[in-house]
């Protein structure tokens, strides 16, 4: 991409209204630019970050053998109230009537929408276990809405739904998605920690969170020391095999949010770190909860009726863009990891207008396309001094600055955006970095 033809609209100033670095940042960087409280457009920049986010969620999912449906924004009020969340769900609830006065909402979640779809085709045990997933903007009208992306009130999430026949095999498949998790946390560049977690509006007896540990995050919590530094290896993971024994690793670590954490768990000997974290995943086993009242029912091999057991599983894909960010920043602005960043080089051109210059930058950026590699070229005719500041704000892993002094000795920079390293490579070495073959 040349930036000269990137609409990516930098600001100079540090916006005033944002209290939180990653806030701050994706403001400057021109990622998002707030329309009303807690509700944001994506422009260039932050669309490309919140597709490659995406791109890994949508990926494990079918991975752990979900399937991908889309349901829509605005849900009718029928189905909620048959569940009995209609009423319950209360002031966060978008509610809107249509021009036949019908009851609709603006989805928050999906549960009872998706069992609907789920009653209606299923009916044999035989087509279970079925997990059902979407990405969709949901709406949930926030007392506070804040920090950006990090708490809107319109939000992209994935959610997930499983069903199944019986309670065993329903633990088996929130044990996939728990798993499918930690791998698409680490596939993000991101350390996740799952916490016991409440299960507040969307019900159930068992559920955890997903933390990233970081100072600016709006949930307190209780971590066994070990747990931190913690990985289990997860590769050659097998979705069709219990995963119970992987699930036990992590929670065989004592690790709990501030609402089922209790002060007396301090006294079990255990080392326990109190810090704070963002949420970026959430997961839940809740039976069936929404089943019952909603007659989502399937035959069993003796032709018994069984109520469908369920669990919903919600990755916030929009607020991981955000969560990114404040795991991976400078003070002299965002360090992408490698595995979302925009683009993987920058070539800086210190000097445009120089015909010798745009010469080497312009071949070299062809040449690297052609080699499909990922590449921001900024070939604008801003100072170096104000590129390179926008390069590091940016923060694209490699920088590669050329300028009259480096053509002139043959030997151009490459800066590692995160080390801060500067070598000084010939041309045949910078192909080579490359790993371009001419
Ligand atoms: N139905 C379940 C799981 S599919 C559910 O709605 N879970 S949730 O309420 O925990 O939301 C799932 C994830 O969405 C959270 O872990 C969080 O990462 C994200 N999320 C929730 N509220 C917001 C918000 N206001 N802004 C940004 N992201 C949010």
């Amino acid at each position: 991409m040349l930036l000269s033809k990137f609409f990516m609209p930098v600001l100079k100033e540090v916006p005033k209204d944002a209290e939180i670095i990653s806030h701050v940042l994706m403001l400057r960087t021109g990622m998002i630019q707030q329309s009303s409280s807690g509700i944001y457009s994506w422009l260039p920049l932050g669309k490309i970050v919140l597709e490659k986010i995406i791109d890994i969620c949508r990926k494990e999912m079918k991975e752990a053998g979900a399937n991908e449906i889309l349901m829509p924004t605005l849900q009718s009020a029928d189905i909620w109230k048959q569940s009995g969340r209609y009423e319950d769900y209360g002031k966060e609830m978008l509610r809107i009537k249509d021009r036949n006065d019908r009851d609709l909402l603006y989805g928050p979640t999906n549960e009872e929408l998706v069992t609907e779809i789920f009653r209606t085709h299923v009916k044999s045990y035989k087509q279970l276990p079925l997990n059902l997933f979407h990405i969709q903007w949901k709406f949930r009208d926030e007392l506070r809405p804040r920090f950006g992306v990090m708490r809107g009130r319109e939000f992209l999430m994935k959610d997930a739904y499983s069903f199944d026949i019986d309670y065993a095999s329903s633990i088996k498949s929130y044990n996939v998605m728990f798993i499918s998790y930690m791998q698409l946390f680490k596939k993000m560049g991101l350390k996740a920690i799952p916490m016991k977690a409440d299960t507040g509006p969307i019900g159930g007896e068992l559920s955890h969170e997903f933390i990233i540990i970081a100072e600016t995050g709006e949930s307190e919590v209780y971590v066994e020391d070990n747990l931190l530094n913690f990985q289990s290896s997860l590769e050659n993971i097998n979705y069709n095999d219990d995963l119970q024994k992987e699930v036990d690793k992590y929670t065989s670590f004592y690790a709990a949010t501030e609402e089922k954490y209790d002060p007396n768990d301090h006294k079990k000997n255990l080392n326990l770190v109190q810090t704070r974290g963002i949420e970026v995943g959430h997961i839940f086993h809740f039976g069936q909860k929404y089943s019952i009242p909603m007659n989502a029912s399937v035959n069993d091999s003796e032709g018994k009726s069984i109520s469908t057991y369920m669990g919903s599983y919600g990755v916030g894909l929009s607020r991981l863009v955000g969560a990114v960010i404040e795991a991976n920043h400078d003070n002299d602005g965002i360090v992408w990891p490698k595995e979302v960043t925009p683009w993987s080089y920058n070539i800086i051109n210190l000097k445009s207008g120089d015909h010798t210059c745009d010469e080497i930058c312009s071949n070299l950026y062809t040449l690297m396309k052609e080699n499909s590699l990922s590449v921001l070229y900024d070939d604008t005719s801003e100072r170096a001094g104000a590129k390179l500041a926008k390069a590091d704000l940016i923060g694209l892993p490699y920088q590669i600055i050329i300028g009259p002094k480096g053509v002139k000795d043959k030997l151009f920079d490459v800066k590692n955006r995160k080390s801060g390293d500067v070598s000084k490579l010939s041309y045949n070495e910078l192909l080579n970095f490359l790993n371009i073959k001419l």
